[in-house]
């Protein structure tokens, strides 16, 4: 198949168009990720399009990242979903949490998911605050005052994770589900899931999503209906616990350390710690803690060719799979030189970027060398563009601009078709998913400019 060639955009007719998509998908105060498929605030979207808005609008930047929190869970939780009012079509919606009715540390008067995501959320503020700088002193004085504002939210967040999802110290995150990777049905978590098993009396929910795909062939590029049902069941076991921590550690059937989200968990502790001192903020010794406990979780799962591996925690068993999760000490460091040589060699290899069957070179989801890889399968093949950014921006943060310069124009290159998806074919460079996508809208603007 020969990857469909629309007129490819100039950067700056890519950042325009991104910045329309993102506006059409604007609720006023949230963004949705994806109008249909996704009709409501996700965590770790929310994130990667503040970093888009900034080149915006800083004050709208600063909205997405306060209305994401204004849903803070009492214990310091950030949930992945905030459901924005008035669109009931996405399963599993509000009823099926019942996060209110379950926990008291729900948050009250907003309905939200009871799961967490990775915590993009401190290099967010991060590139806001830059963006402030650049724009004067005026933009400058108010973001700042903002960021004031959403700092023990910010802070409240980080201990939440450090202590709640890391009680033994291991400088690794704790999930509860696959979707609090953000990598739904990654490879990684195949071992792990094998042990879910739904209880016989359970009734899966309707599937919202495959019929809001208004591609012909949405089944055949998302998870499958027997992941479904697991994802399900572990919603219901998590609902069973209260969405309490200590007792999803003792009854959940699916429990595994993430290096990736503990590698983001790093960078952004380490980010916000700058924030932090320059705005004279507290608890700036606590976030370089957090960075540097996870900075060596990350880097004493990596062998000899700097890979990270995620850990099932129900086992003690590594859990080994060739996706881009193992990148994972690009973003935060932590790995010897020769590791991250290797790893960065890694990236641009013929089992990674450098596989001839790419349509543009960019790191699938899934390497096309594993068994596992399914080119249209949503996170088990298909190209990411917010993964694309993340490595780009870790590339250019661990002293390679040169790989992060090769890197970003290959993205501007899939970017430049202004369809904005969710994920793309590797080999077709077909467009797949939700369109437009907000996080990839934000991340191109962003890349663009
Ligand atoms: C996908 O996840 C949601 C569940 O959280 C879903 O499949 O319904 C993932 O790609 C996730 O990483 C992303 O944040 C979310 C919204 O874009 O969609």
């Amino acid at each position: 198949l020969a990857r469909p060639q629309p007129t490819a955009l100039t950067n700056v007719e890519t950042a325009v168009r991104a910045a329309y998509a993102l506006r059409g998908n604007d609720r006023g105060s949230l963004t949705v990720a994806a109008p249909g498929l996704y009709p409501h605030m996700w965590s770790w979207d929310a994130a990667f399009i503040a970093i888009g808005l900034a080149r915006l609008s800083i004050p709208r930047a600063l909205t997405e990242l306060e209305t994401l929190f204004s849903a803070q869970w009492r214990n310091g939780m950030v949930p992945h979903i905030v459901f924005a009012d008035g669109d009931a079509s996405y399963e599993p919606g509000p009823k099926r949490w019942a996060c209110g009715a379950v926990s008291a540390d729900a948050p009250r008067g907003r309905a939200t998911s009871g799961l967490m995501q990775p915590p993009v959320h401190g290099i967010a503020v991060r590139r806001v605050l830059d963006a402030a700088r650049r724009a004067g002193p005026g933009e400058l004085h108010s973001a700042a005052d903002r960021i004031r504002g959403l700092w023990p939210g910010l802070l409240a967040w980080h201990r939440y994770l450090a202590e709640r999802r890391d009680p033994d110290h291991r400088g690794l995150l704790t999930i509860y589900h696959g979707w609090e990777s953000g990598m739904d049905n990654s490879p990684r978590w195949d071992v792990p899931y094998s042990a879910v098993v739904p209880a016989k009396a359970f009734v899966p929910f309707r599937r919202a999503d495959v019929h809001a795909l208004d591609t012909m062939d949405g089944a055949a590029q998302r998870p499958t209906d027997g992941d479904y049902a697991r994802y399900q069941w572990l919603i219901e076991e998590l609902r069973q616990a209260g969405y309490d921590d200590a007792r999803a550690r003792e009854t959940l059937s699916f429990l595994v350390a993430d290096v990736f989200a503990s590698a983001i968990f790093a960078a952004a502790s380490a980010e916000l710690a700058t924030v932090g001192d320059e705005l004279g903020l507290p608890g700036t010794d606590e976030l370089t803690g957090h960075a540097e406990r996870f900075r060596r979780g990350v880097a004493s799962t990596a062998g000899d060719d700097g890979f990270a591996t995620d850990l099932d925690l129900r086992t003690g068993q590594p859990l080994h799979s060739q996706t881009i999760a193992g990148f994972a000490p690009l973003l935060c460091g932590g790995v010897s030189p020769a590791q991250h040589r290797a790893l960065v060699d890694a990236l641009f290899s013929p089992d990674w970027c450098g596989h001839p069957g790419l349509a543009v070179a960019l790191p699938p989801s899934t390497s096309p060398s594993s068994p596992s890889f399914d080119p249209a399968r949503y996170w088990r093949g298909p190209q990411w563009p917010p993964m694309t950014w993340l490595l780009i921006w870790g590339l250019e943060r661990s002293g390679e601009p040169e790989a992060a310069a090769v890197l970003r124009a290959s993205a501007l290159d899939q970017l430049s078709d202004g369809v904005f998806a969710e994920y793309y074919h590797p080999f077709t460079g077909t467009p797949l998913g939700g369109r437009p996508q907000s996080w990839t809208a934000a991340v191109a603007l962003d890349l663009a400019l």
